[in-house]
């Protein structure tokens, strides 16, 4: 497979005004027309040809200037055209069959509506065009179809004319922005809308519509609120004013990604779209509102300046995510979502980094660009951009937004373009900082403090560790916060910003007559792994009173990850480990009666770290040993703390419902306490989870019962999901949530559960949502996933090979989980690399899966 690189780039030597498309609409036969205004582009090599890409689809009729021409051949998927002149109309026909599409790349039906997904090379399924993002073209579309099977026509700019004939009806559609391919969509189908309006803040009235079948409509409000609360903040946090007269979403069953931002015309997997009390969780509703952020936002960082070649997604992505990060925490509880970030970015991105698919959030080469929409470009993306906002303070920042948006509007940029006018507009050297965009890898910063006299001294060093084809790293610049806190009085006198910017550096504190207790990369400055002698004395000090409630998190984060690493690898006599659990057990009861906290911010804290972090720790990790330690800490500290967690579940068990944070907190410590009841008195718990999944007025609370009882055995585990199935068996969302239960269960035979699910009626490999609600739960099963037999590899392989000829790029996203063996035990580790040969050793893998697996083996 042959390999892109970066440093390869050239301009296309053709630039393409205007793009004409007919489209005449059918389930298993569209009839696409396309005619492409093209003149040569001074700024590029001149060629005689013009090569339009092409994924599987064949020309009916090629024209220039209106006449038929011979002049072209196929160059493997490709179409190249020789054209005599400098300017020229090229007129293409294709015919495609979206009902046969079940890669849902290109125009593809979805119970019974058709629709597109576009990014990043799906347009070539659709007609031959030069399909790459730099390629910038004005869309005029027309689309025809029978009106019956399709009312609703869309697609991207503004609707300016419509008819029918017969049966058949017709829309024109215009969009003034120039645009990449990879940004059409249409959308066809029996559709209904929520509408409301908004008026910008020039004036400008804009029509917004969520799309959606019609039993669906009354869960589109949360939607829509979410829209026109990203169209204001953006307003007023980025300046950046929306620029059609309509907004439409529309909400498709049949989606791999989360949802896509195309011109005017977002489409969105119907998980972020659809949420009302009885089916959605706190969780989802806050998915909902931070996609519809997202994709909101892309209109100005991703659509009106998109990307040069995909090389910089990291451009349009990791900028979006960290403008959807703000909005969240504007919306809601600030240090909550920096810690869910967080919490992401180590759970993903950094096993991600420390592995074999390790890559720059600007990556220097790919064979599959879908492989490259990964946590690293997108959330770690965002933390490199939130480091900049971090030096040059709030106000600084914008500036350099700013010039950014007024510097490269219209235009497909790159990452060093938004470097440069950050640099420029915030007045911030950033040199340096660019190793940021070339370097894998999570920098590891060790500290250390010492005392001596009233000086407290600290030498912070940095290590990029060697990721595959990078083994040699520079130091980068690290900002982190940090304070210093005084013993007795428990405050300290104020936060700094130290920025590590060499292999080592020294900072000096005066006036401390005693050791202070330190606080680094507070708020997660930098997204590091901080190395450091701390003793639990300290980290409970900070667990109970540092002022930053990240970093309090984290006190509690490292104390409990501490303890296990030491566990799982030390064999810890009966009395340390009592010891350390004491000390876990006090920072946790000072966290469940402390009354200052609100309860959202009290469950993050007593949140357990995940297996998968503590595995992150270790060179090589067990995760048999690590999930059984996990547990029986989560035992321990259930019966230590018996008292304080059935008064936190007494008092918020009966709250009645609402969206606000008092009432969500209530919630999420509800179910926390929970799960540390059932791992101590599993009898009490299944008592109460049965309770509390009869009197549910909402999901978050149903689900949450519902999980902790299909960890345990007892016939109301049995009848608990058999209800939450016939209740909600016509709402595939829900059902999507009773596949993932099962399959991410503590059950000791969870494994059996997911084989029988294989074969349930609702169980299908055509529908991502569904397929990830049940393989990428259990693959997120530390115990079940890592069974010591290797039957959980097995299971992941299977469903590889059977998934791959029918969605590629979903499959490829499977792959990941097997990718790890390096770091497992060694019997684990051969089992998983048995997996992965067995796939590599397949007849006929597509490019997505195989360049995953060739990079996990290699
Ligand atoms: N551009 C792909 C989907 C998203 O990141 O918004
Ligand atoms: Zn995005």
């Amino acid at each position: 497979l042959p390999e892109i690189r970066r440093e390869d780039y050239r301009p296309f030597p053709w630039i393409v005004s205007e793009t004409r498309l007919d489209f005449d609409l059918g389930i298993d036969c569209t009839r696409v027309r396309s005619t492409l205004t093209i003149a040569r582009n001074a700024k590029a090599d001149r060629s005689s040809t013009i090569r339009l890409n092409g994924d599987g689809i064949e020309a009916t009729s090629v024209t220039v200037d209106g006449e038929p021409t011979q002049s072209w051949v196929m160059d493997g998927d490709d179409l190249v055209l020789t054209l005599p002149g400098d300017a020229h109309e090229i007129g293409i026909e294709t015919e495609i069959d979206p009902s046969a599409n079940s890669q849902l790349m290109g125009l593809y039906a979805s119970s019974g509506m058709l629709c597109t997904q576009c990014e990043a090379e799906g347009f070539r399924r659709i007609t031959f065009f030069p399909d790459r993002p730099d390629v910038l073209s004005t869309y005029s579309v027309r689309m025809s179809g029978s009106k019956d099977r399709f009312p609703v026509l869309l697609c991207n700019g503004n609707r300016v004319a419509t008819g029918e004939e017969g049966d058949t009806h017709w829309a024109e559609w215009h969009d003034p922005w120039p645009k990449p391919s990879y940004l059409f969509a249409l959308v066809a189908g029996d559709l209904v809308a929520r509408s409301a309006s908004f008026t910008t803040m020039g004036g400008r009235e804009v029509e917004l519509n969520v799309w959606v079948r019609e039993g669906d409509l009354d869960r589109t409000e949360h939607a829509m609120e979410s829209l026109k609360r990203s169209m204001k903040w953006d307003e007023e946090v980025f300046g950046r004013e929306y620029d059609l007269d309509l907004f439409n979403i529309v909400a498709v069953s049949d989606f791999n990604m989360g949802a896509m931002e195309n011109k005017g015309l977002n489409i969105f997997n119907t998980k972020y779209v659809l949420a009302d009390p009885e089916t959605a969780t706190d969780g989802d509703y806050d998915g909902v509102e931070g996609v519809i952020g997202h994709e909101y936002f892309h209109n100005w960082s991703g659509n009106r300046i998109t990307c040069r070649d995909w090389f910089q997604l990291s451009l349009k992505e990791g900028f979006t995510v960290l403008r959807d990060q703000l909005f969240s925490a504007d919306m809601g509880s600030e240090p909550v979502k920096r810690i869910e970030d967080v919490r992401i970015l180590r759970g993903v991105q950094f096993p991600e980094d420390s592995g074999p698919l390790a890559h720059p959030i600007r990556p220097d080469s790919y064979r599959e660009i879908s492989n490259f929409y990964t946590a690293t470009v997108y959330n770690k993306g965002a933390e490199v951009i939130r480091m900049m906002r971090t030096m040059a303070g709030e106000e600084r920042f914008r500036k350099g937004t700013d010039l950014y948006f007024d510097r490269h509007d219209g235009e497909a940029a790159t990452c060093e373009d938004f470097v440069k006018s950050i640099e420029d507009g915030a007045a911030l050297d950033l040199t340096r900082f660019r190793r940021w965009y070339s370097q894998a890898g999570t920098p590891r910063v060790g500290v250390t403090l010492e005392h001596e006299g009233e000086t407290a001294r600290l030498t912070l060093t940095q290590t990029v560790p060697a990721t595959p084809g990078q083994s040699e790293k520079q130091p980068m610049p690290i900002p982190l916060k940090l304070a210093l806190f005084d013993r007795a009085s428990g405050t300290h006198r104020g936060e700094e910003l130290v920025i590590l910017n060499e292999d080592r550096a020294e900072v000096t504190f005066d006036g401390f007559t005693e050791k202070p207790i330190l606080s680094i990369n507070r708020t997660f400055s930098a997204p590091v792994t901080i190395e450091r002698d701390v003793s639990r004395e300290e980290l409970v000090f900070l667990a109970e009173k540092d002022d930053d409630p990240f970093a309090r998190y984290e006190a509690m984060q490292e104390l409990m990850t501490g303890h296990l690493v030491a566990d799982v690898t030390d064999d810890l006599d009966d009395d340390e480990r009592e010891a350390a659990r004491e000390d876990i057990a006090r920072a946790m009861r000072s966290v469940l009666e402390d009354d200052q906290l609100d309860d959202l911010m009290r469950g993050e804290l007593l949140m357990m770290p995940g297996a998968t972090y503590v595995a992150e720790q270790m060179l090589v990790a067990d995760p048999g040993r690590i999930h059984a330690r996990r547990e029986a800490l989560k035992t321990a500290l259930g019966t230590r703390l018996a008292g304080s967690l059935q008064e936190v579940y007494a008092r918020t068990e009966n709250m009645p419902f609402s969206l606000d944070a008092g009432a969500k907190g209530a919630r999420k410590v509800k179910t926390l306490a929970l799960a540390y009841i059932a791992a101590s008195d599993p009898a009490k718990a299944v008592e109460l989870a049965a309770r509390q999944y009869d009197r549910a007025d909402n999901m978050t609370d149903r689900q949450g019962a519902l999980m902790v009882l299909a960890g345990l055995d007892s016939a109301e585990r049995t009848g608990k999901l058999l209800d939450f199935y016939n209740r909600y068996q016509n709402n595939a969302l829900v059902i999507d949530k009773w596949f993932a239960i099962q399959a991410g269960s503590l059950h000791p035979r969870a494994i059996e559960h997911v084989k029988a699910l294989r074969d349930h009626p609702d169980f299908t490999l055509k529908n991502p949502n569904r397929v990830r609600s049940l393989y990428m739960a259990f693959a997120a099963n530390p115990a079940a996933f890592h069974a010591e037999d290797g039957e959980g590899y097995a299971i992941i392989a299977d469903l590889i090979l059977e998934l791959d000829p029918i969605n590629a790029q979903t499959t490829a996203r499977f792959v990941p989980p097997l990718g790890r063996w390096r770091r497992i035990e060694e019997k684990r580790a051969k089992l998983m690399r048995e997996a992965l040969e067995r796939i590599a050793a397949a007849p006929k893998l597509s490019r997505d899966t195989f360049e995953q697996v060739a990079r996990s083996l290699g």
